[in-house]
């Protein structure tokens, strides 16, 4: 593995000597909360294959518990998004008391409409209205898992959408999506919100319903104020500027979350940060730009060839490294250069942040909050993953699929 940093004492106090609040930095890391997502700990695959992994969670309980123990090594994953039905059991209250009993709380409810074979044409797009209802429906059935769980969110992706021009009516599909969704905003409970994600393509190939954010915006703007828009760093084209986006939907108020991954060519779903670090900094260097409280910040991702455990804790590990170097962007030399109109002074402000090397800052963080130093190597010192190769034995319930 790389080499150990250097101790938190005399790098702190280079950071007091350049101008940097390192109580205040390292308050605002140990404050981050990051959600895990029970799909991204089941096996999952490709469209060509599913590699089943030794120590396999069985059950959403042992999903949770993998959860537990990425939060346990790093300290920030203190939350869990669900799945379903994927994470369906017939009695809520107990799967929160499990929930709990591991120390987590329950992140974003997410209901699946992409699995069931009535969903061919679309969920709530569809041109048949029996299968809208059933689509609705499920959705409506969220709202209470999660009021029975204490989640305050409904996290929406629609793979809704058509192949060929002429399959179906665009401004028609566009009709029924407001239908559904202005029913079920009627219906959200006050404390829940409804983030609405958008996907450029897949699995529609000609269009696909909210294709992008200002699609989701409009949408969210008709229903109403409790509707967020949430960015999947996936689901953009090449080369599109995430973190422009994430400047305009704060402005409006309008961003709910973020999903967490990394692509290097289409919806990857790779760890976090591991194609392009640069990118992950940029967008904590907008998320913290006005001091508001970050959004919900999510990880989804489907490893197909990695050990899931150890792919969370690095994602988790790689979100807390980014933001502490967003943490450590002097914001007066930036406005400063910026408003002298020196194109590289504040392009240079950035570089020098992104240059910090600030494992020992968040080492030291973790080691505050109770977790791992360096996460990953007390993983792999662990008896965990061996553990669950011996008890969870070769059967497995498969819980996860791709592109979401
Ligand atoms: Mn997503």
């Amino acid at each position: 593995m790389s080499s150990a940093p250097e101790p938190f004492d005399p790098f702190a106090a280079r950071l007091t000597e350049a101008g940097i609040d390192v109580a205040a930095a390292r308050a605002a890391l140990a404050a981050l909360v990051v959600e895990t997502p029970s799909w991204g700990y089941g096996d999952s695959g490709t469209r060509f294959a599913v590699f089943q992994q030794p120590g396999r969670p069985r059950s959403v309980e042992e999903r949770i518990d993998d959860a537990a123990e990425v939060h346990r090594l790093t300290g920030t994953a203190g939350a869990v998004a669900l799945h379903f039905p994927w994470d369906q059991v017939p009695d809520y209250p107990t799967l929160r008391a499990h929930i709990e009993s591991r120390g987590l709380t329950v992140g974003a409810v997410n209901p699946n409409l992409f699995q069931d074979p009535d969903y061919k044409l679309g969920s709530i797009t569809n041109p048949d209205p029996g299968v809208r209802r059933k689509a609705l429906d499920h959705l409506l059935d969220c709202l209470e898992i999660a009021t029975s769980l204490g989640s305050t969110a409904q996290s929406l992706w629609f793979a809704d959408g058509t192949n060929y021009a002429g399959q179906d009516d665009l401004r028609g599909r566009r009709k029924r999506m407001y239908d559904a969704l202005g029913e079920l905003y009627d219906a959200l409970p006050d404390d829940q919100q409804l983030l609405v994600e958008y996907k450029f393509f897949e699995p529609a190939f000609y269009a696909t319903d909210l294709a992008d954010w200002g699609s989701a915006l409009l949408t969210c703007q008709k229903l109403g104020p409790r509707a967020k828009v949430l960015v999947d760093l996936g689901h953009h084209a090449q080369g599109v500027n995430v973190e422009q986006i994430v400047g305009i939907l704060q402005d409006e108020n309008r961003l709910g979350g973020f999903h967490f991954n990394n692509r290097k060519y289409a919806d990857d779903d790779l760890i976090v940060g591991s194609v392009n670090p640069f990118e992950l900094f940029l967008i904590f260097v907008e998320l913290a730009a006005t001091g508001a409280p970050l959004p919900r910040l999510t990880i989804d991702q489907s490893h197909n060839i990695e050990g899931k455990v150890e792919a969370m804790v690095l994602s988790v590990v790689n979100l807390q490294e980014a933001y502490a170097k967003a943490l450590l962007v002097d914001r007066t030399a930036l406005a400063q250069a910026q408003l002298a109109g020196d194109v590289l002074a504040g392009h240079k402000v950035l570089l020098d942040a992104y240059n910090t090397d600030v494992r020992a800052l968040t080492a030291q963080v973790r080691q505050d909050l109770g977790a791992a130093a360096d996460p990953v190597a007390a993983l792999r010192e662990s008896d965990y993953l061996k553990n669950n190769e011996a008890s969870r034995g070769a059967t497995s319930a498969v819980a996860g699929g791709w592109a979401r």
